[in-house]
């Protein structure tokens, strides 16, 4: 069921406006991104479209705060999206190969001396230049950070699209697939959060609990500004599996619920209160109806 070679991870597109960020989305992920757009309204790091393949799964998620900050609360705000781009797993800087480097792309580029992620030079527009002119425009670039690659791009007419895909796929860590690949339900946050509980369970009780072991997210509401309260009931089919979940003195069920905290945290950008239960549902695999209720994956 868990493909230990897939890989995944979240990827920051940033870029002064107008240099084709959208655009490349677009192409990406297609429709979805009308679908995703709104998937996380209640967070900070925005989920902007999400691409699936047999191999990898890379969310994008937007950066709101790159422009420079006029107010106290916007340098709150960037603060916090800087912050973010540390916990991502690549970021793309997109430039427009029509338009010189500029002091918004100093600005960005001073941001991005603190990520220590794969950060990927894409240079777009390449359709509106003559190839001669290409170097002279990489040039401006190419020193001001440790590029993992630099990928000159069309994303309107889709020229080495692909190219820069493989090399973000060769440099995401391997992981789960979060969303589902082309059911993209109601609630998709419901989907990815009991996907990270899953994923803490089988990490820290390893071979001791088989794979049957649903998670059921009950709530996601939002407490004040700040603080999103989740609970989720972790079913398994024997109490002795419920026993191994738990621990001893309930040590076991509190690191799942602490390292999966985590996760969630970095994906709702918010703090996070989980409250996980254990529940043993006999023989609830054979019960196929409540697959799809326990967000049950196949
Ligand atoms: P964003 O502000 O960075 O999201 O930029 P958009 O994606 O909205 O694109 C801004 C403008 O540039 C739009 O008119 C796009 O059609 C155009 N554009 C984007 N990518 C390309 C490209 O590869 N070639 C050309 N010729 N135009 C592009
Ligand atoms: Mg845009
Ligand atoms: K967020």
């Amino acid at each position: 069921m868990d493909n230990p070679e897939y890989k995944s991870g979240f990827v920051a597109l940033i870029g002064r406006p107008n240099v084709g960020k959208s655009t490349l989305l677009n192409y990406i992920v297609g429709q979805k991104v009308a679908i995703m757009s709104n998937v996380a309204q209640t967070t900070r790091n925005k989920i902007q479209g999400i691409y699936t393949s047999p191999e990898a799964q890379i969310i994008f998620i937007d950066t709101p705060g790159v422009h420079k900050p006029a107010t106290k609360l916007g340098d709150f705000m960037e603060r916090s999206t800087m912050s973010a781009l540390d916990e991502v797993d690549a970021v793309l800087f997109v430039v427009s190969a029509t338009e010189k480097r500029g002091a918004g792309d100093d600005f960005i580029i001073d941001r991005l001396k603190q990520v220590k992620q794969p950060i990927y030079l894409v240079v777009n527009k390449i359709d509106q230049v003559s190839p001669n002119d290409l170097p002279d425009i990489v040039a401006q670039y190419q020193d001001a950070l440790p590029f993992a690659a630099v990928v000159p791009i069309s994303a309107l007419q889709g020229n080495n699209v692909n190219d820069l895909l493989n090399k973000i796929i060769a440099g995401l860590p391997h992981g789960p697939q979060y969303y589902p690949a082309d059911q993209i339900s109601d609630h998709p946050e419901r989907f990815v959060v009991a996907e990270m509980i899953r994923e803490k369970i089988f990490m820290l009780t390893r071979e001791e609990v088989p794979h049957s072991v649903a998670v059921d997210v009950t709530s996601i509401k939002r407490e004040d500004e700040e603080h999103i309260h989740i609970s989720a009931n972790i079913i398994v089919e024997r109490p002795g599996q419920k026993g191994i979940i738990i621990g001893k003195k309930g040590q076991m069920l509190k690191k799942i619920g602490t390292m999966a905290r985590q996760d969630i945290e970095r994906l709702l950008g918010d703090r996070v209160f989980l409250q996980l239960w254990v529940k043993v549902v006999p023989g609830w695999r054979d019960k196929s109806a409540m697959l799809k209720d326990y967000g049950y994956r196949n």
